[in-house]
């Protein structure tokens, strides 16, 4: 800045002549005219109101003036800086609306579109079905097993004690993948026919006691009908530990279909026979929807259990003792229980699904009404 200049002529600082006053005003608005983004004008902005500005430059020179002579070139360049200003705002003004209207016409959404029709994929039910039970006794500290699909005809026969002639091993039920091997009678292969060879597993991999569930595909040689397919779920479950009676499988039966279905469930036993549990039984489960009240009761009647008040589950019963010394376990010292059935007739009764067929032919309008459980 120019030290104090007694004998101040203003027409001799160069910078607060008016013509030259004018000419920094007059680019300021020519640079704001000019700027066509707001970027621009924010660069346009900096170079002609900024603090190294021409007019700013000849504002402090205004300090350096006598008295007499700074009141008119106060004057002269508050009076530019202040066009300069209106003329920034108007320009600014005018860009920011300019982006508002290119913003609602490029950002616009056509609300008539037709909507995004790739749905977002669903679990089959059967799959959340499985895990449901799974769940239940996951929670009580039971440990999810798992064997092979094609498996040993030891594990799913002869462990299991089914004798060498038990008519399930026939080629009615049971599909054979490989046949006895080499002079030592080496194992057959099966498609495994139930999930009950994990008991047997589970036996020989755990020392007792054992607390297993284990859901898995299966395989049968049935026909695909309304109420059968060749392919298909069971869940399995073993419990072996020292003083484990019937009243245990009961209880732990009753909790399940308590937790599946409602507090007010309890299941029942029907004598059967299953070559690897003895005493066996064929367990089923109060009718969720009548609750028996349709039995006897015409005006009533129930399609979920055709009026019969109870539900066929699956086979249960106590681990027959051959099972646990083909397994290396001493069945003096150790009992236990083991129950299976199928997921595919758990869901037609739950769901009312009156062909099963529905469940394998991967058509989505039988799973989308089953929603996204996860
Ligand atoms: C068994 O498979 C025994 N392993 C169950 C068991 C486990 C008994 C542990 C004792 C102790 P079963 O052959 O009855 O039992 O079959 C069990 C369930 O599988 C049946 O109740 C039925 O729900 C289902 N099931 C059987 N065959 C088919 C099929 N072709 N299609 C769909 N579900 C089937």
């Amino acid at each position: 800045m120019s030290a104090p200049n007694k004998s101040y002529d203003p027409v001799e600082v160069e910078a607060l002549k008016p013509e030259e006053i004018e000419r920094m005003r007059d680019e300021a608005l020519a640079a704001f005219a000019a700027a066509d983004s707001l970027d621009a004008l924010h660069e346009a902005k900096v170079a002609h109101t900024g603090p190294t500005s021409p007019l700013a430059l000849a504002n402090r020179e205004i300090g350096a003036l006598p008295p007499h002579a700074k009141a008119d070139a106060g004057k002269r360049v508050g009076m530019a800086r202040g066009a300069v200003n209106k003329a920034l705002a108007a320009r600014q003004a005018e860009l920011e609306a300019e982006r508002d209207a290119r913003v609602l016409v490029e950002e616009a959404v056509d609300v008539t579109l037709p909507y995004d029709r790739v749905p977002a994929g669903a679990r089959h039910p059967l799959t959340t079905m499985m895990e449901r039970v799974a769940d239940v006794f996951v929670a009580m500290g039971y440990e999810i097993a798992e064997g092979p699909e094609a498996e040993a005809e030891w594990f799913n026969f002869d462990a299991l004690n089914f004798t060498p002639d038990h008519p399930a091993r026939q080629m009615q039920d049971t599909f054979f993948v490989r046949g006895p091997q080499g002079d030592h009678g080496e194992s057959g292969v099966v498609l495994r026919t139930h999930t009950s060879p994990v008991q047997a597993r589970s036996l020989l991999e755990r020392k007792p006691p054992v607390y297993v569930v284990c859901p898995g595909r299966v395989y049968r040689t049935d026909e695909l009908d309304a109420t059968h397919t060749p392919v298909f779920h069971q869940i399995e479950l073993l419990a072996v530990d020292e003083g484990l009676t019937m009243a245990d499988l009961k209880g732990t039966l009753d909790h399940m279909v308590q937790s599946l279905f409602g507090a007010d469930m309890k299941t029942r036993l029907r004598p059967n026979y299953f070559p690897f549990t003895e005493p066996s039984a064929e367990m089923d489960m109060l009718c969720y929807v009548c609750k028996g009240a349709s039995v006897g009761n015409p005006d009533r009647p129930c399609r979920t259990c055709s009026s019969e008040g109870w539900i066929e589950l699956g086979g249960c019963g106590m681990v027959n003792p051959r099972v646990l010394i083909a397994c290396g376990v001493d069945p003096e010292k150790y009992s236990g229980f083991a129950f299976g059935f199928g997921i595919e007739r758990m869901l037609m009764f739950r769901h009312n699904v009156e062909d099963m067929r529905d469940m394998v032919e991967g058509d989505v309008r039988f799973t989308r009404p089953f929603g996204m459980e996860i």
